[in-house]
């Protein structure tokens, strides 16, 4: 049975973070054993602790998670050869896909009988798993397509068939939109909205205009085999059918240039219809299109008159097809929601509800005619990347009350999300929620670094035993929620944190023997989840929440580590490429709006390194050929911009290094180094995508522009203009350095680490960066400092000041200074968060060696205090994982390969006998191979499985 995507968002694959931050090392005490066997003994646990995940498969290899443009069982698409993918698993070593057929079918009983009556591929020679694009009979709207994949091994052994897994087509050709866009306008710019409903006295103090609830009957005739709803608004929509809603995801249909494109969503709803009576409802908030964005002040930033668009398509048992859409015969009023904005809130009053007004039979004479048309005409498209959902649930952990009356619960976690209420109150008693990151001394809430954000909820009592109420239309970032007006005190019940956020599922685990450095990932994992929504925003909380472009740039690599963000990405890049300047500038913030068009230099490459990284990661060659031409006008701008001799022109915008400390990094070894990096990222994207001759001409302007750098900026010595660590890693990471200078350069970057006192200085740009260049340049004991480091400026020292999420500064809050700024001072930011990679890259030593993980490196670095790490990353071709653990002079490493991908494993020490799952010597084992004995390491190749090494460190 195929479980339908009905835009319900479950989060299944998120694991809890008590598990995540479970201890699953070897190194627990146990008992007395003499070393030997104690070594034989830890390496036996890694062995079980590793078997007790191998997947137990009847067959040598067998596929697994079909997805589909790279979603599960994705509804509505409208690309027109929707790509498939797989993973496969296998029991047994160095496994491989040797050939692959994919049925696709019309229904889910032809599948079951292995009919594939529109696509039957045949049995194809190919190891490839991802990315395969639909080679059947034309897809028109509403198709459903059941599909499903078998596979070889290496030695031609075919697998059983994949469960069955499902996509459904969209509304494709011109004209398949039938409906048409309704609003209200006439509640829009009244002051104080009139009463609606029985007995409902307005509140006074609401200012903002009301979401407007539409609402329709209709009657079918007959039995229905399959029906979709597709649902899309300037604004904000929420669907409802017969009485209940159909979307449980939040925020549709996402944040895009509503004057260029606007997504829809589809969703089945098969199962809600009846013969017979029949209502569907909509309520349709402002959202980005009218909310409040930025910080200026300014609502209605797309337009003044939000609109629902909606269709639901009916195919009936006979075989006879009908649509119900939005059009003139629909009703609209207001309803209980008074208020909904990002910024400033949603007001609620319970008293205003109208039952039954989205189900058959509701009286809606009082309710107003709608109005149909837009003021924009964007083109309606598929919604490419996941919904925002629910992402976790937090108890308050504390209560306090800092002034008579006046609540503030301790969620114990920062996060972007709602509090769910529950209370009882007479009718119309108010219950008011502030919400905030941080704590005054006195206890009470810190909102000065809101800015103008009010972040209020406001919640008018019905008068009823128990009434619980979330919003639907607005979120906030916080960890504490202040609450006023309760007639009794509250208890844990009365909070619940709700996290939302782009279902982007985990894919990765990180723990090791340092408590700091475990707090450190889920303060990582925390800001990723609180600003991956719909878009990649800044900060969650003030008055900004814009998917600023260099805080993109610098973090997406890292985010790729925590959670599978392809599909999440793939929209977000459009939303840039929406934004791209005519001279092929790309701008601040995508969606653009409020903020100029010019990002500069680490900003607008996102242009160029977000396609690329994104490449790296998911080998996705359809979105690097897309993005191509805006790669190369980036940097083909970048070059009219400069001067000659290819240095940065007189005056140009860069933000610098933002946030820095105590080092100010020149603008002009900015410009150059990011003009080098986008130049040389382009040649390879070229290269990639079979264009020789363009790569061929930008890497020579790379090396031009290298050369530039190397005359302009550093010094016979090796000293860089600026002398500032970021300086250093940037030429030290984007390879603008020949060999006797990088070795300067580096030993340069060192001393300032030293003369710091093991401390950094880099702002957005150089943190990056700063911990791989060390590892590259061989001193990952620094980097382990750094890391470890708990005094000002540090990752430690932001958590000993109780942060649970990472902060837009370095000095957020110090116990000399207390609060920043106020002005930027966000407590949930990614860009110091980008050191995730080099956690995952060097902890756990996962690491890409070609297009996808297709080719992995496994180069664990053990080091500072560390006594055992275990790391994972389920990559597109499964999960890959790396544990170990080292006792005096003993290392033992635990790995995991997955099927169809082949490893180079970095041992450090001089490897001893494995303790190998077959318990063969190195030489008979299989899947293993020792390449070399260097100096430090020994370097193994390794096919698909799971193994255990032993060495001694020397
Ligand atoms: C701040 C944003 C963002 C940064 C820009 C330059 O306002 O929060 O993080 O990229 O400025």
């Amino acid at each position: 049975m195929i479980r339908f995507n009905t835009g319900r968002v479950s989060f299944s694959r998120i694991h809890s973070m008590e598990s995540k931050q479970k201890d699953v090392s070897p190194t627990r005490k146990r008992g007395k054993l003499p070393p030997s066997l104690e070594r034989r003994a830890n390496g036996l646990a890694l062995l079980l602790a590793l078997l007790a995940s191998c997947p137990a498969l009847a067959g040598a290899l067998q596929s697994a998670l079909p997805r589909c443009e790279y979603l599960e069982n994705p509804l509505g698409l409208d690309v027109a050869q929707p790509r498939l993918s797989w993973i496969v698993e296998s029991g047994q070593r160095d496994q491989k896909q040797s050939a692959y057929r994919i049925l696709v079918a019309s229904n889910q009983a032809m599948l079951a009988r292995g009919q594939g009556d529109r696509w039957d591929s045949g049995k194809v020679a190919s190891s490839d798993t991802t990315a395969i694009p639909y080679g059947g009979k034309p897809l028109t709207s509403h198709h459903r397509c059941f599909w499903k994949v078998q596979v070889w091994d290496k030695d031609d052994n075919p697998s059983a068939w994949s469960a069955p897994a499902l996509w459904s087509m969209g509304l494709l050709e011109p004209g398949a939109w039938q409906a048409e866009w309704i609003g209200c306008d006439k509640w829009r710019r009244l002051d104080a909205p009139p009463a609606s409903g029985p007995g409902a006295k307005p509140p006074t103090a609401l200012i903002l205009p009301p979401p407007i609830y539409l609402r329709k009957d209709f009657r079918l005739p007959k039995a229905v085999k399959q029906a979709t709803l597709y649902a899309t608004a300037l604004g904000l929509c929420d669907v409802y059918l017969n009485g209940a809603r159909v979307n449980e995801s939040r925020f549709d249909p996402g944040w895009t240039d509503y004057t260029k494109r606007v997504y829809y969503r589809a969703y089945d709803v098969t199962d809600r219809l009846h013969v017979g009576a029949n209502a569907l409802g909509a309520v349709l908030a402002d959202g980005w299109y009218g909310s409040y964005l930025g910080w200026r002040g300014v609502r209605d930033n797309y337009g003044k008159k939000p609109r629902f668009r909606g269709q639901l398509h009916i195919e009936y048992v006979d075989g006879s097809f009908e649509d119900v859409g939005t059009g003139p015969a629909w009703k609209a009023s207001l309803g209980p929601i008074r208020e909904a904005d990002f910024l400033m809130g949603e007001a609620y009053d319970a008293r205003l509800e109208q039952a039954g007004w989205n189900a058959p039979a509701f009286d809606d004479s009082a309710w107003s005619p709608v109005v149909t048309g837009a003021e924009l005409h964007p083109v309606v498209q598929h919604h490419p990347g996941p919904a925002v959902g629910v992402c976790g649930l937090f108890r308050p952990k504390r209560i306090t009350e800092p002034k008579k009356g006046t609540y503030v619960l301790d969620l114990g976690q920062n996060f972007a999300g709602v509090a769910r209420l529950q209370v009882a109150g007479e009718p119309g008693r108010k219950i008011t929620l502030r919400f905030a990151e941080r704590l005054n001394p006195d206890g009470t809430i810190y909102t000065a670094n809101l800015r103008t954000a009010r972040a209020t909820d406001t919640y008018f009592c019905r008068g009823s035993q128990t009434e619980v109420w979330e919003p639907r239309f607005t979120f906030h970032g916080f960890q504490y929620v202040e609450v006023t007006g309760l007639a009794d005190p509250p208890t844990p019940a009365t909070i619940t944190g709700i996290a939302l956020g782009s279902d982007t599922p985990s894919c990765g685990s990180f723990t090791c023997s340092d408590p700091m450095l475990n707090r450190l990932h889920t303060n990582i994992y925390w800001t990723q989840r609180s600003n991956y929504l719909d878009i990649p925003t800044d900060c969650p909380q003030r008055d900004e929440r814009l998917g600023w472009t260099g805080d993109a740039q610098v973090f997406m690599r890292a985010a790729t580590l925590n959670a599978d963000v392809q599909a999440f990405f793939t929209k977000w890049l459009v939303d840039l490429e929406d934004g791209q300047r005519t001279d092929g500038e790309f701008p601040r913030v995508a969606p653009l709006k409020v903020v100029r068009d010019n990002g500069g230099p680490g900003w607008a490459d996102v242009g160029a390194i977000g396609p690329w990284t994104l490449y790296e990661v998911y080998g996705d060659r359809r979105l690097l050929e897309r993005h191509y031409p805006g790669m190369t006008r980036l940097v083909d701008y970048r070059l009219k911009q400069c001067t000659p001799d290819r240095l940065p022109p007189a005056e140009f915008h860069c933000f610098g290094d933002w946030l820095s400390v105590n080092a100010d990094t020149p603008k002009d070894v900015i410009f150059t180094a990011y003009f080098a990096r986008s130049a040389r990222l382009t040649s390879l994207a070229a290269l990639a995508l079979g264009k020789s001759e363009e790569a061929a001409k930008y890497q020579a302007l790379f090396q031009q522009i290298r050369a530039a750098f190397n005359k302009a900026y550093v010094a016979a010595d090796g000293r860089i203009k600026g002398d500032t660590q970021t300086a250093y890693v940037l030429a030290l990471a984007f390879d603008l350095l020949d060999g006797p200078k990088q070795k300067l350069a580096a030993a340069h970057l060192v001393e300032d680490i030293e003369r710091r006192g093991g401390h950094l200085s880099t702002g957005f740009l150089g943190t990056k960066d700063l911990m791989l260049t060390l590892a590259k340049i061989g001193r990952n004991d620094l980097a382990y400092r750094l890391i470890e480091q708990d005094t000002f400026p540090s990752w430690g020292f932001t958590i000993k000041q109780g942060a649970t999420t990472i902060w837009e500064r370095w000095d957020g809050w110090t116990p000399e200074k207390g609060f920043q700024d106020p002005g930027l001072n966000s407590f949930s930011q990614c860009p110091l968060a980008g050191v995730y990679q080099w956690m995952v890259e060097n902890i756990g030593g996962i690491r890409a060696d070609g297009p996808g993980y297709s080719k992995i490196l496994i180069a664990p670095e053990p080091g500072g205090k560390l006594t055992h790490a275990a790391v994972s990353y389920r990559s597109i071709h499964g999960r890959i994982e790396s544990r170990w653990q080292r006792e005096g002079a003993w290392f033992t490493l635990a790995v995991v390969i997955p099927a169809n991908t082949t490893a180079e494993v970095h041992l450090p020490g001089r490897m001893q006998t494995p303790i190998a799952k077959s318990g063969k010597a190195l030489a008979q084992a299989e899947g293993v191979k020792l390449l070399r004995q260097e100096v430090g390491r020994a370097v193994l190749s390794v096919g698909s499985g799971h193994y255990v090494f032993t060495s001694t460190l020397e």
